[in-house]
């Protein structure tokens, strides 16, 4: 059965624009549950491990150098099929792919500052959510 949790960080170029409002208003529009949700500056330790698996692409210090230049949003998103349901509405990596109405369309600047993360499979959401939240931080409407 697929999972109802995926973690989602709206990026420093989208706060710095001041999409939070806007992308939030979609993310509920679209019958996510925001189940932890906080504003803060990632550590370049912390980029590095979260985005440690595209270690060896030749965008990894841009992306390090992107994730750390402002404050970020970071939030645990819940729906049925949460991880696909996400994906969908963010769209394509390449905000010039991704389809009309979806998040990075919208809002993002580049395939680099592309507005938003989601997470890319079950397995990988319980990480990246247990990476920035203590169980006493959640608000689940499902567990
Ligand atoms: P995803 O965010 O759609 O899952 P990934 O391939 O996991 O895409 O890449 C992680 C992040 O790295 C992207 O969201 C984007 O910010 C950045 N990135 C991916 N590919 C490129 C690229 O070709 N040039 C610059 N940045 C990239
Ligand atoms: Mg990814």
């Amino acid at each position: 059965m697929a999972g109802t949790k995926t973690l989602t960080i709206i990026k420093p170029g989208a706060v710095a624009n001041e999409y939070i409002g806007p992308i939030l208003a979609k993310i509920n529009a679209n019958g996510f549950h925001i189940a932890a949700m906080k504003l803060i500056m990632l550590t370049r330790k912390m980029a590095e491990k979260f985005y440690s698996v595209h270690n060896d692409k030749p965008f990894f210090d841009g992306l390090i150098n992107f994730m750390t230049s402002g404050p970020v949003v970071v939030a645990i998103l819940e729906k049925e099929n949460a991880v696909e349901e996400y994906r969908n509405l963010i769209g394509n990596t390449d905000p010039s792919k991704a389809r009309e109405g979806t998040l990075r369309r919208l809002f993002a600047q580049s395939i680099e500052k592309n507005a938003v993360h989601g997470s890319d499979s079950d397995e990988n959401a319980v990480k990246e959510c247990d990476f920035f939240f203590a169980l006493s931080e959640r608000f689940s409407k499902f567990e």
